[in-house]
């Protein structure tokens, strides 16, 4: 009966803290707060597309003390998705490809994505994305927490960028 009692109590207590999601601590013992719980979006909107692969953009805001990293997302309309970066691909255009450093929020800072810079991608859509409809996705911090977000999905003809898949051959697709 007690022993029971205090398995109960002590599940209760452990569930509490991971549904707050702040104020745990790490295996350090330090207080760290999770990413998601300091971080916002806002102004988000993602490119229509009928196959393939769509971007998304918009301005994340970290209120925390510790900057916080986006290393993937995930969303029910996508087969994955992906942090992408564009860089210059040594003949005068640009390319967009997998940036495996993630998207970094300074700590008290925002970090805007927009066409022709940094942006996340949703790769294998699994149905044609119409302008005016949203895309509900969430994106994944370092530390496995999650943050929800809608996105508009606007219609956009995109920069123009390649793709360079990462690691694995060619086979980019062409906008
Ligand atoms: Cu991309």
């Amino acid at each position: 009966m007690f022993d029971n009692r205090i398995r109960i109590a002590l599940g209760a207590a452990l569930s509490v803290c991971t549904m707050l999601g702040t104020g745990c601590s790490d295996s350090s013992g330090h207080r760290r707060e999770l990413m998601a719980s300091t971080v916002t979006v806002e102004n988000q909107w993602a490119s229509s597309a009928e196959t393939g692969m769509a971007a998304v953009f918009g301005t994340f805001s970290n209120t925390g003390d510790h900057e916080a990293r986006i290393v993937s997302g995930e969303s029910a309309l996508a087969g994955r998705v992906e942090v992408h970066e564009v860089v210059p691909d040594g003949s005068g255009a640009m390319t967009m490809r997998p940036n495996a450093d993630g998207l970094v929020i300074p700590a008290g800072g925002s970090r805007e994505l927009i066409p022709g810079g940094d942006h996340l991608m949703l790769m294998d859509i699994k149905e044609p994305l119409q302008p005016g409809a949203d895309v509900t996705m969430s994106v994944v911090f370092e530390d496995g927490s999650t943050l929800p977000m809608t996105a508009q999905i606007r219609d956009f003809a995109g920069a123009n960028e390649q793709y360079t898949p990462g690691g694995t051959g060619s086979g980019g697709g062409h906008h």
